[in-house]
């Protein structure tokens, strides 16, 4: 996959981009990532990208000239626009995002881009949650983590894509390690049965608990999860 990301403030990436997963799969070649600084396509002597609104009004607009001018070359690209005002990123959009052989990702700053450059050189716009980040470049970050765990290579094992929290709607189960006893705490008894059937019961019953208590958004799917435990 490669990915291109638009940004005013380039050195944000450097670090997440050379740590962990994210280097290993641009190491091994999975993934390729091109930071476009839009400073670059800004106007006049301190090449300005934002400008006023039409109509007046508290806050600035990312102009359209630069924008259009940075996103020309991408065009075939699917490119995303990274907005509080975009539909909620969920692990299906991930899956669907990683699909894509060459993204482009759009981080919005000011109070928003100029309409025109979202509806003709934007294919969809993202939000990350219902709160208000300075730009788009975390929201970035986030779908660059979520699609790369996704490339295949990336991930050690891939039961461990395949098992967790919202591919089938619930959250995941607590987890322990050893010791079995720790500052007097200990591990519930049927993780050290041996009995497969009483585990994975055990762990089906937390799992819909959990979500039962912390989502109840999520447990409204599923009929059968009373709190039986
Ligand atoms: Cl994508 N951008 C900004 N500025 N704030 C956000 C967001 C994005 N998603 C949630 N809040």
């Amino acid at each position: 996959m490669h990915i291109a990301v638009l940004t005013m403030f380039p050195e944000y990436f450097r670090s997440p981009l050379d740590t962990s997963l994210v280097e290993k799969a641009r190491r091994l070649e999975h993934l390729t990532v091109e930071v476009v600084d839009l400073r670059a396509y800004g106007t006049g002597p301190h090449r300005q990208l934002d400008d006023a609104p039409f109509g007046g009004g508290a806050g600035m607009v990312m102009a359209p000239g630069p924008l259009a001018e940075a996103l020309d070359p991408l065009e075939g690209t699917h490119r995303v626009l990274l907005t509080p005002a975009g539909r909620p990123l969920d692990q299906a959009t991930l899956d669907r995002l990683a699909e894509f052989e060459s993204l482009t990702l759009v981080c919005g700053r000011y109070e928003g881009v100029d309409e025109r450059i979202a509806e003709h050189f934007i294919d969809e716009e993202i939000s990350i949650g219902d709160y208000v980040l300075l730009g788009g470049e975390v929201a970035a970050l986030v779908i660059i983590e979520g699609v790369v765990r996704l490339l295949p290579g990336v991930v050690g094992n891939p039961a461990s894509i395949a098992n967790e929290s919202f591919r089938d709607g619930l959250l995941e189960e607590p987890q322990y390690t050893r010791p079995a006893e720790f500052r007097g705490l200990k591990v519930p008894e049927v993780l050290l049965s041996g009995n497969h059937q009483k585990v994975a019961e055990w762990r089906q019953r937390q799992r819909l608990r959990r979500t039962m208590q912390r989502r109840p958004d999520l447990a409204a799917d599923f009929p059968d999860s009373e709190d039986d435990d």
